[in-house]
């Protein structure tokens, strides 16, 4: 094992969770994350930095865990005792957070008050420092706008009220312990690792699908919703910079620019080389192909539906729009968000594009390819 710092993720196999391990192990970090159990392996997005566990001096190490399982986040924190913990693990969800609403208050409200007493319970709050994966839901039905750290709160989920104790319950152990615990109130962030069901992959991934005739069309919830996008990459730095400060304090971290869902899936289909044209209004609104150009839909004609709305997809309560301030975090921790949406779009497509075309290899020689899944 190295001298270097000690940090443990929990949810490293989670989008940010990989982007962060990546960027501390580059750092010089011994790095422990906790990962759950599965029926079938889970750990792709890390995969590419596994070590074997036979050879010595390893910095990446996994630990089976849940943050539904106190004596098991205390036996990894006495066992680690790490210099920081970033706690990323949540059920992060919003639509799925209305089926679930009490596993999801389990794993994000009370998850982490599980790791703050451990921490305390274990004498490491001189110690470790805490980072806490806060949300922009928590503005929900917005109060201001932009949204910044003096914003007041309304959630509008299960999750998104479950966020608000952990938000709370972090300021709360700061205050009261002088633990060094802080949140990032990250907004929305993708990558070509973001989970298939959010709306930014569900659209690079579906329109790559359809553009190598792997489906048809695509169904989506409310595509009038406004998001402020950014780079998972670049999010990353800036929650392990929230730890290198003098003083814990909470950051907003967002690009300042927000777009709505349908501009997102204007900005893929231009990138796929596909023109679109919206007719109709609310439930009858659909998407149709104006024109193709280049040669990365062949499958794609003119007048083809491309994207169909489906109400299954809208929510008990939505939140329509979300545009964060991220002027603290620009003066105090120098942010600079560098990715814009355009070019996380096209980094997005590309993978998936890759992915479509080797499926539709695969099937024009016979296998049976279903890429097609609930979203
Ligand atoms: P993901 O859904 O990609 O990753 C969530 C991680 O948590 C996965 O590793 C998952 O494990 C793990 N996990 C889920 N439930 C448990 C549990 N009971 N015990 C232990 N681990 C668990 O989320 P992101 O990487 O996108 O987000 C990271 C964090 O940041 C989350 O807390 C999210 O709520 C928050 N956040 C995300 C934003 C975004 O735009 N991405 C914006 C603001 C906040 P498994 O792989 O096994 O499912
Ligand atoms: P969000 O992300 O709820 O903002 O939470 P998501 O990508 O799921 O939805 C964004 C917006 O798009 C609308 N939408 C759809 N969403 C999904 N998933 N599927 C659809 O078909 C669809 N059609 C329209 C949604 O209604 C919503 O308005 C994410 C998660 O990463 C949280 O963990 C995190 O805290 C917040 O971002 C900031």
């Amino acid at each position: 094992m190295s001298s270097f710092k000690k940090a443990l993720i929990t949810g490293v196999t989670g989008q940010d969770g990989s982007y962060l391990a990546e960027f501390l192990l580059a750092k010089g970090y011994e790095v422990h994350g906790i990962k759950r159990r599965a029926s079938l392996f889970n750990t792709d997005r890390v995969d590419h930095l596994y070590q074997d566990p036979h050879v010595s001096n390893r910095n990446f190490v996994l630990h089976y865990g849940d943050l539904s399982d106190s004596s098991n986040l205390t036996r990894i924190l006495s066992e680690v005792k790490p210099d920081e913990v970033y706690n990323l693990a949540a059920q992060s969800h919003v639509a799925v957070s209305f089926e679930s609403p009490e596993y999801t208050a389990d794993v994000d409200a009370l998850g982490t008050l599980r790791l703050l007493e451990a921490i305390r319970f274990l004498g490491l709050e001189k110690k470790t420092r805490f980072y806490q994966a806060s949300t922009s839901e928590l503005y929900g039905l917005v109060q201001e706008t932009p949204q910044k750290e003096t914003t007041p709160f309304y959630p509008r989920s299960p999750y998104a009220v479950a966020k608000l104790y952990a938000y709370w319950i972090t300021v709360n152990y700061r205050e009261s312990y002088g633990m060094y615990a802080c949140n990032g109130i990250l907004f929305n962030h993708e990558s070509p690792r973001r989970g298939e069901t959010f709306v930014t992959r569900k659209v690079t991934r579906g329109l790559s699908n359809i553009a190598q005739g792997l489906e048809q069309c695509l169904y989506m919830g409310n595509i009038d919703a406004l998001r402020d996008w950014g780079h998972a990459r670049d999010y990353v730095e800036m929650q392990w910079m929230m730890l290198q400060q003098e003083e814990a304090r909470d950051f907003v971290i967002a690009t300042g620019k927000q777009i709505s869902v349908r501009e997102f899936i204007r900005l893929t289909a231009k990138e796929l080389g596909i023109t679109l044209r919206f007719e109709g209004e609310g439930v009858e609104e659909k998407a149709i192909v104006e024109q193709v150009f280049g040669d990365k839909a062949p499958a794609v004609k003119k007048g083809d539906v491309v994207v169909a709305v489906d109400p299954r997809y809208f929510r008990p309560a939505e939140v329509e729009t979300l545009l964060g301030d991220p002027t603290q975090a620009k003066e105090l921790l120098g942010w600079e968000p560098e990715t814009t949406v355009e070019e996380m779009i096209c980094e997005m497509v590309a993978s998936d594009l890759d992915a479509a075309r080797r499926h539709a290899l695969l099937k024009s020689h016979g296998y049976d390819v279903q890429v097609a899944r609930e979203a």
